[in-house]
């Protein structure tokens, strides 16, 4: 077994575990920074182990393929070796970002036509050769191929998807089994659970993935667009489901605030773009709530940016320095917010699982949302 729960919460459904991968131990729960195409942007290697203490980044397929593509991976000895990471990698499928990114594509059967978002090349990803480009990239985690409708979509379409999803996770299934890392590392394949916010599509879609006896799940289809009550409830809905002695990752999500609301419901993996993306814009999250760095109040605020933070720039540089800057538009602002921001989601799941092992999560847990919602 992959996955080892060490305590759980006697008041919530909150959890602390440990997920073993060939590249190195992932303490649960653990926030993912996202490398979309092998960098966390901004952010040296070194200062993500060293000051952040990520664990495990995510790399995207569909940006791998198209650029440097797998033949390239291949050469330098799969991602790990190219990028100069050697802990745990989790590569997300490519049809999530084929979604985001590309404005034509066609969903059939066989799976998804589209055009690069760099030179409109046209390209065709299927359960099949998605499986086959993870296994090129090396990641430790790979996810299944499926689709994710928006957060808005009717029930008779939800329920097409889930179930072409449910093919697919099959196919991605059957040629995972037939193939192998080659690099030599296990490489474990995550089942999606779909079904956008219809309880009974969630149930069925939990219950499907299982047959799969895999070393995890996560739940896709969700921060897409429903209110966040309706989230945090399809979350209970599939947990119920999903076996207790496998991690579970929510893709995408989120806010501190979301990230804390879905621990307690059970989660234990995350990731999201938000940490450096808003960083990249001025926006910091800490303890104490959101700073919009932009803000002339920062101006002749010479206080350290984060006197509670975690990592060197939270209380090397001032806020009024890190405002100046950021208005200058100078590199450095990006990469000094998108530091801190990444220190402060590692810091808050390290938090959080403390609290998990010492008993008393749930009351840390409501204090924190009341904090971290508020605009300083
Ligand atoms: N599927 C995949 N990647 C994802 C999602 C999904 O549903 C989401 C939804 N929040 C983010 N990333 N494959």
């Amino acid at each position: 077994m992959r996955f080892t729960l060490e305590h759980t919460d006697p008041r919530s459904s909150a959890r602390a575990g440990v997920f073993r991968t060939d590249h190195g131990e992932i303490r649960t729960p653990i926030f993912m920074p996202v490398g979309t195409v092998g960098s966390v942007k901004g952010v040296f290697h070194r200062d993500l182990v060293e000051e952040v203490g990520a664990q495990i980044i995510l790399g995207n397929t569909y940006h791998l393929y198209l650029r440097p593509g797998t033949e390239t991976l291949y050469k330098a000895g799969g991602l790990h070796r190219f990028a100069g990471w050697d802990r745990p990698i989790l590569t997300d499928s490519g049809g999530f970002q084929v979604f985001s990114l590309t404005g034509i594509r066609k969903l059939t059967e066989e799976g998804c036509r589209f055009q690069s978002h760099i030179d409109g090349s046209r390209h065709l990803f299927t359960p099949e050769n998605v499986i086959d480009t993870q296994r090129l990239i090396g990641a430790d985690i790979m996810m299944a191929f499926d689709e994710c409708p928006p957060g808005t979509a009717e029930y008779g379409y939800a329920a097409q998807s889930w179930a072409r999803t449910s093919r697919w996770l099959e196919r991605c299934f059957d040629r995972y089994r037939r193939t192998e890392c080659p690099y030599g590392h296990h490489q474990s394949l995550f089942p999606i659970v779909q079904g956008c916010t219809y309880a009974d599509l969630r149930r069925q879609s939990a219950e499907f993935v299982q047959q799969f006896d895999a070393d995890g799940y996560a739940i896709g289809g969700l921060a897409v667009g429903e209110p966040a009550p309706v989230m945090y409830e399809m979350i209970e809905t599939v947990n119920a489901v999903l076996p207790q002695d496998r991690p579970r990752y929510l893709m995408g999500v989120g806010t501190p605030v979301n990230i804390l609301e879905a621990i307690e419901r059970g989660v234990d993996m995350f990731d999201c773009v938000m940490p450096t993306r808003n960083g990249r814009n001025g926006m910091l999250f800490t303890s104490e709530g959101i700073v919009n760095i932009r803000n002339r109040k920062w101006a002749e605020d010479f206080s350290p940016i984060d006197p509670m933070g975690h990592t060197f720039v939270d209380t090397h540089y001032s806020k009024a320095y890190l405002r100046h800057l950021t208005v200058a538009g100078e590199m450095m602002a990006a990469q000094i917010a998108s530091l801190h921001n990444l220190g402060f989601y590692l810091w808050l799941v390290r938090e959080a699982r403390g609290h998990i092992v010492a008993g008393d999560f749930a009351a840390w847990k409501t204090e924190m949302v009341e904090k971290l919602g508020r605009r300083l």
